[in-house]
């Protein structure tokens, strides 16, 4: 009475849900909804039309014999019957499909080989990949007292056994009775010739000698996972009653297999990540059969979800945990609006120590990196817009005469960040279009230092001696080497948003520039570089001018020397302009002994 009860209302809850929900895809991700999930079991056989290899009265219409009754004891056979089969003729036709139809909307239709056959095979072939539970079949003749059913994952090229069955499975496969060793591959359990008709086979691929906890672990699929099923009829056996009866009917009128109904259950196969399956390709479509396309969750896609939705792979695709319900979602790639698809790589993933693997794929809007953050070579962020904005890189816009190609990257026309040029030497600005202060004459060759230790005029060259009291910053002793590091773009910033077309001084505004050390190599590396002048100097002072800095030196060695005398002597020297990337900052060490050029 308990047991009929609680049966009653789990009935009850299955109807409540099934009418009460209007938006059936809404239910739908509601069980997928943070867990594992799966299409549910059906007959995979509904729809589909099994291959035999013949029918009976195929080529003329045959006359066959039975024995109408179920037998359960050999003692009461009851007389058998004659009657003929044409496939010409519908009512007597005995067709494969007859096995696959509705049990219920078609009872007793069966599928009837041709007679005299001793080798048969029943073939079910799938258009995908599905999850095969267990078969039932129930036959119309006598069971076969040989039989194999076999399954393939790769259409039909390859098959392996499921099950032999045999009335002497040592006699005919040479293999052990389960009946005697449990999970043996061979049974004697189906192949009794009683009862002559209405025989049942039954076998499921999840039996308890093979437990699996996670139904889409590597070891359910490869148990579970079919494309194609086939029974193979290899011996027949007469009803007993044929021999006690003395039956007046020749013995080659009963000489056939005959089958019911073949019952294949299983379900559409996703990889945890689906509830619902859709018509695949030239499938049936018959509203019963069970389809093969998986309705995708968890941001997965593919036929059977088994890979990431286009735009998530920051993670390695994995299925969903059965036995944990853990659903292991694909995970979204950041891409700033800039892609519409990635892929997940590897060395990424390690890199990030498998945090996130990502890689946006075509990066659009002149945008570049792993998840689109910065600017492609030749653009340059625009502060004032969004990362995520379709407007967020400006094209550099440089001065042809004055600029060069970036010294980090050759292909950067300017800094992808500030969009701050990079300029000949000697020249300065944002854009390089005018002479440093302290040099001269723009033009291909950038400008050239005025021959005086304080400015001069930037056409003429003329000195100029209005600098004498201008105040001058000390260059700290022992400070870094300075320049602009290439920092790893970080979109979240608007840094740097000066305007200004002066270039800044480290000194002055050391919250706007980023220095880095860099060591002076081996004097003969300048000898052999393009400078005019290359000599070894003890640095006496060093002064901060704002855009550039005076060196005061005492000059040691002169290794290379151009068109200006230059005597061993104190001297006033006024390196290579750094305003090319916005920042001015003094380069030497002051107080060591230093090359420079
Ligand atoms: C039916 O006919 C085909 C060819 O016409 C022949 O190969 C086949 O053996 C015949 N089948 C039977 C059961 O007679
Ligand atoms: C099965 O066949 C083997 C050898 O052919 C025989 O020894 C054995 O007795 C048979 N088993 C049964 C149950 O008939
Ligand atoms: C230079 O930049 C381009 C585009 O931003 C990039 O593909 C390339 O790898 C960079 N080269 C180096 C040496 O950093
Ligand atoms: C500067 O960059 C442009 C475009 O990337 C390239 O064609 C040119 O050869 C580069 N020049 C130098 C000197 O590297
Ligand atoms: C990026 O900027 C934010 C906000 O200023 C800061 O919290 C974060 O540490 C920065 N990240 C990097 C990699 O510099
Ligand atoms: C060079 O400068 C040093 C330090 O300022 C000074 O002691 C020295 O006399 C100067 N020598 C010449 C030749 O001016
Ligand atoms: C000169 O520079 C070297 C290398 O950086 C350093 O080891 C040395 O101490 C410096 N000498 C003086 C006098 O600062
Ligand atoms: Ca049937």
């Amino acid at each position: 009475m308990q047991n009929k009860g609680i049966t009653f209302i789990v009935f009850l809850e299955w109807i409540v849900t099934v009418h009460t929900d209007s938006d059936s895809a809404k239910f739908q991700r509601l069980r997928c909804d943070g867990h594992s999930c799966n299409p549910p079991v059906g007959n995979l056989a509904i729809g589909r039309t099994p291959v035999t290899l013949t029918a009976c009265g195929q080529n003329v219409s045959e006359l066959y014999c039975f024995y109408p009754e179920v037998q359960r004891t050999p003692i009461s056979c009851s007389q058998s019957q004659c009657t003929k089969c044409s496939l010409n003729q519908p009512e007597n036709s005995h067709l494969p499909s007859h096995m696959t139809d509705d049990v219920f909307s078609s009872p007793g239709t069966w599928w009837q080989s041709a007679q005299g056959v001793l080798r048969e095979e029943i073939r079910l072939d799938f258009e995908t990949e599905f999850y095969f539970t267990h078969v039932i079949m129930v036959f119309r003749s006598p069971r076969p007292a040989a039989m194999v059913l076999e399954r393939s994952l790769d259409h039909g090229k390859t098959w392996r056994a499921y099950k032999y069955f045999a009335t002497n499975c040592t006699a005919t496969f040479g293999l052990q009775d389960d009946l005697n060793e449990e999970g043996s591959l061979c049974t004697s359990r189906y192949s009794d010739p009683w009862p002559c008709t209405k025989g049942e086979v039954i076998f499921r691929a999840l039996n308890p000698t093979n437990r699996i906890e996670d139904p889409y672990s590597p070891q359910a699929q490869a148990l579970m996972k079919i494309t194609n099923l086939r029974l193979l009829l290899l011996k027949r056996q007469d009803c007993p009653c044929q021999a006690a009866s003395g039956s007046q009917e020749k013995p080659q009128r009963f000489a056939y297999y005959a089958i019911y109904d073949l019952i294949v259950r299983g379900s559409c196969f996703c990889n945890g990540h689906a509830e619902e399956c859709e018509q695949a390709g030239s499938a049936p479509g018959s509203e019963a059969a069970v389809h093969g396309n998986c309705v995708c969750q968890h941001n997965t896609a593919g036929r059977h979800c088994e890979k990431c939705a286009p735009m998530y792979n920051d993670l390695p695709w994995r299925p969903g945990d059965g036995k944990t319900g853990a659903p292991n979602e694909c995970r979204r790639c950041r891409c700033h609006n800039h892609a519409v698809s990635c892929r997940f790589d590897h060395n990424v993933w390690l890199s990030s120590g498998k945090k996130s693997g990502g890689v946006c794929e075509n990066c659009q809007h002149n945008t570049d990196g792993h998840r689109c953050q910065r600017c492609r070579a030749g653009y340059h962020r625009d502060p004032t817009e969004a990362i995520s904005s379709p407007l967020a890189c400006k094209e550099c816009s440089c001065n042809a005469v004055g600029s060069v190609n970036g010294t980090l990257n050759r292909s950067w026309k300017c800094h992808p960040k500030t969009g701050f040029c990079y300029c000949k030497p000697g020249v300065a600005g944002p854009y390089c279009h005018h002479c440093l202060r302290g040099y001269w004459g723009f033009g291909e060759n950038g400008c050239r230092p005025c021959d005086c230790a304080g400015d001069c005029d930037p056409d003429t060259g003329e000195c100029r001696n209005s600098n004498n009291n201008e105040q001058y910053l000390n260059v700290p002793i022992g400070g870094r080497i300075p320049d602009i590091i290439d920092s790893p773009a970080n979109e979240s910033e608007d840094d740097w948003k000066w305007t200004s077309e002066q270039g800044f001084s480290a000194l002055r505004h050391p919250e706007k520039c980023v220095c880095k050390e860099r060591m002076l190599r081996s004097i003969t590396d300048f000898c052999q570089m393009k400078y005019a002048y290359v000599i070894k100097a003890r640095i006496l002072s060093a002064h901060d001018k704002g855009t550039h800095a005076e060196v005061v030196v005492k000059v040691r060695k002169i290794l290379k020397s151009g068109k200006v005398k230059i005597g061993r002597n104190n001297r006033s020297i006024y390196p290579e302009s750094w305003t090319n990337r916005g920042c001015t900052c003094p380069i030497l060490n002051p107080g060591n002994d230093s090359s420079h050029h």
